[in-house]
């Protein structure tokens, strides 16, 4: 999979995508990510990028040009599956929609900042737009790498028991994830359910259903 990504702050970006699962993505040759700095197609000597709304207002736009130059050479290269919105006023990401973008060739992730885009990015090239949560984060950024590395685990064969991704929380029955433990048994006379130390596979397997279902009511 590769995912390009567009940001007025690229150096926000590249620390996180050399470390954890996304470093391990790349690494596997599973997934490709680039990050193109939108001040290169800026206009004029200052290299311009944003400018002033028309209407009056606080806060800057992300001018169109600079926007369209930088779309248009990406899609001169390749086909993009989605071209991606990060931005508040959207439909917030969730675990089927990281699923989705898992399996997609090319995703083209677009960051805002300041007072977000020209409207007419959005009508014109954007296919999707997502949000993180009903909060508001200064740009885009952050949002995109909490979006890819929500994706970048999904990707087949990134992790290599897939089976504790078919486990874990926010899969497809909606329960989370049961309580875990490991080594000493006892800590500060603090013990371990017993039934996970009883070696019956299906008295576990039904305990952990059970924490399953009372976690996921309790966080109702
Ligand atoms: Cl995608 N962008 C910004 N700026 N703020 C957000 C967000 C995105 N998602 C939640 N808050």
């Amino acid at each position: 999979m590769r995912i390009d990504i567009i940001s007025a702050a690229p150096n926000l970006l590249e620390s996180p995508f050399n470390h954890s699962i996304v470093k391990r993505a790349k690494e596997k040759g599973l997934a490709e990510i680039v990050i193109h700095d939108l001040r290169t197609f800026g206009l004029g000597n200052y290299k311009q990028i944003d400018d002033t709304q028309f209407g009056g207002g606080a806060g800057m736009v992300l001018m169109i040009e600079p926007i369209s130059k930088c779309i248009d050479a990406l899609k001169a290269e390749r086909r993009y599956d989605e071209i991606i919105y990060m931005t508040p006023d959207a439909k917030t990401l969730n675990q089927s929609t990281a699923n989705t973008l898992s399996l997609q060739e090319n995703i083209l992730i677009l960051t805002g900042h300041y007072k977000g885009v020209d409207q007419r990015v959005r009508d014109m090239f954007v296919t999707k737009e997502i949000s993180i949560g009903d909060y508001v984060l200064n740009g885009g950024e952050v949002a995109a790498l909490v979006m890819i590395e929500a994706i970048s685990r999904l990707i087949p064969g990134v992790i290599g028991n897939p089976e504790s991704l078919a486990e874990e929380s926010h899969n497809e029955i909606g329960a989370l994830e049961y309580p875990t433990f490991t080594k000493p048994a006892q800590w500060r006379g603090l013990t371990v359910p017993e039934v996970l130390m009883s070696g019956n596979h299906g008295q576990i397997a039904q305990w952990r259903r059970d924490e399953a279902l009372r976690r996921s009511k309790l966080a109702e």
